[in-house]
């Protein structure tokens, strides 16, 4: 396994760290890294996380929240003044006012929440308040997927995309690149407009494989999905190649030239962003939306699973590597979280927490994350819906309500995104076992529940018109397993 960064990347991210530190001395500061795939709730989570602090929303697992010793919590202005401000109030205002979700996440912003709290010893009391910053980043989802890259050659990048382009569920729609780069031959003359077409092949085949149907997720280079400022520059203009020989690129040959971008991408956009961003987290929360790989079929969990546990070997916490082991901070506590767990019934909760903890079990073995604390939740940090039952004969359903997305169809209905509707989700089969036979075309076999996506809750208002916090379910868990013990 190479090793994921260089000696310089190391002591640079070893200074930052140390500099965090002796700031850090100062006002003490929790970089909270809210991890996930596209979709998977990254900043649906950040907004409900900050709204629920901010406003006191109901917390009861929450201890510090729970037991009234949080005097206030407030955003601040940010530590970096380089990267944008979360647009936390227009997050808000899409979730509350509007009922609609917030857009996809096109560029990296961050957001400083700092908490007053009074200590829960007699001995910490005897100081003045406590208080605690909370530094959160959100960035597209994308992005992570470049992170298992840095290790990784150009030819490992190549074999590794063919290969995965060939597994049966990704063989059709990777058929139009595949030709093509069967076609092209890497030790002739670079050809800018053939790179062009190479990558425009290639970049439709990651996009038709994220779509619904398959719902895949290792489908690196991300920023191919999510190009952020660098939509249209020549450092993307690269794409894996095929009938590679061995031994060195030949000078002035399209395999040298694909060879530069993409060492020039992984040095100029990949490192920045994990050294910057990834590199100084203290504690981790990974969201996890099993529910739309479930939807899809056995690969779709199966893909989900690959990336996930590249993904996370990326991460080192405890004692990953000397250098950083000695002056890094490290990861000491990761949640995983089963998002968006407000599309089933609470009786099928243990249910997709069991999917998601074997997802994760073979990624953080894989990882290698001894010294770190590592806890699975099924969660929803929005919850859309509410439970009902509902009589079929004399069958008892447990259903959920709430209104669909306009647009969203089961059977011949269609949802215009107002009424609300009863609807019974299936059941999670018992054994997560079911969910990982790779093999399984996603077509086949009826999935086992049935996904409609629904608008963001109408929220109560209190007889003074104030608004009450987002509902949730099992936020505060979270809160508590990522922040309890600061707050002690
Ligand atoms: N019902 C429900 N849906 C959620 C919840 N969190 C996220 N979603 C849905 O998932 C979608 C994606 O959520 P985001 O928070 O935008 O996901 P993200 O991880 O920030 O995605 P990118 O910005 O694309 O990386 C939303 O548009 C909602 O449809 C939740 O707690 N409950
Ligand atoms: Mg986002």
């Amino acid at each position: 396994m190479p090793s994921l960064t260089s000696l310089a990347d190391e002591a640079r991210i070893a200074l930052d760290t140390v500099a965090d530190r002796a700031t850090g001395l100062w006002s003490p500061s929790v970089r909270l890294g809210v991890t996930g795939l596209s979709r998977a709730g990254k900043t649906v989570f950040i907004s409900a996380l900050v709204h629920n602090l901010v406003h006191g929303g109901r917390l009861p697992l929450f201890e510090a929240q729970a037991s009234g010793r949080i005097a206030k919590a407030y955003l601040e202005h940010q530590p970096d003044d380089a990267v944008p401000r979360f647009q936390y109030e227009d997050h808000i205002a899409d979730l509350v006012d509007k009922r609609i979700w917030p857009a996809s996440t096109r560029a990296i912003s961050e957001l400083r929440l700092t908490v007053e709290y009074e200590s829960a010893s007699a001995f910490g009391r005897m100081f003045s308040r406590g208080r605690l910053s909370l530094d959160i980043v959100d960035y597209p989802g994308e992005w992570l997927l470049d992170l298992p890259l840095i290790g990784k050659s150009f030819e490992t990048f190549s074999r590794e995309a063919m290969e995965l382009a060939e597994l049966p569920v990704r063989e059709e729609v990777s058929r139009p690149w595949r030709q093509l780069a069967a076609s092209v031959d890497p030790d002739a003359a670079a050809d800018e407009m053939l790179a062009r077409r190479l990558f425009d092949s290639f970049s439709a085949y990651l996009a038709a494989c994220k779509e619904d149907a398959r719902a895949l997720s290792t489908l690196p280079p991300g920023r191919f999905l999510m190009p952020g400022d660098l939509e249209g520059s020549p450092a993307l203009t690269f794409a894996p190649l095929a009938n590679l020989r061995e031994g060195r690129a030949r000078p002035g040959s399209m395999r040298a030239m694909m060879e530069r971008r993409y060492e020039a991408y992984k040095t100029h956009v990949i490192k920045p962003f994990f050294r910057e961003h990834i590199a100084r987290l203290d504690r981790q929360i990974v969201l996890v939306d099993a529910m739309q790989a479930i939807n899809a079929g056995g690969p779709a969990v199966a893909d989900l699973e690959r990336a996930l546990t590249e993904i996370l070997a990326c991460f080192r916490p405890g004692r990953g590597s000397l250098l950083t082991g000695l002056v890094s901070r490290r990861i000491d506590r990761i949640l995983i979280a089963a998002t968006k767990a407000d599309h089933i019934h609470h009786e099928s909760h243990d249910r997709l927490q069991a999917i998601v903890r074997r997802l994760a079990d073979r990624a953080i073995a894989r990882a290698d994350f001894s010294g770190a604390a590592v806890e699975v939740v099924a969660m929803a940090a929005v919850r859309a819906t509410r439970e009902g039952a509902a009589t079929r004969g004399r069958e008892r359903l447990p259903v959920i309500i709430g209104s669909p997305l306009a647009g969203e169809t089961i059977g011949e209905d269609t949802f215009d995104g107002e009424t609300e509707t009863a609807i019974f989700p299936g059941d999670l089969p018992e054994s997560p076992a079911a969910f990982f036979r790779k093999d399984v075309a996603p077509t086949s076999g009826d999935p086992a529940i049935r996904f409609v996506r629904f608008r963001p809750p109408k929220l109560e208002r209190t007889a003074e018109g104030v608004t009450l916090s987002l509902p949730h379910i099992r936020l505060d868990r979270a809160l508590q397993f990522l922040l309890g013990d600061q707050l002690a």
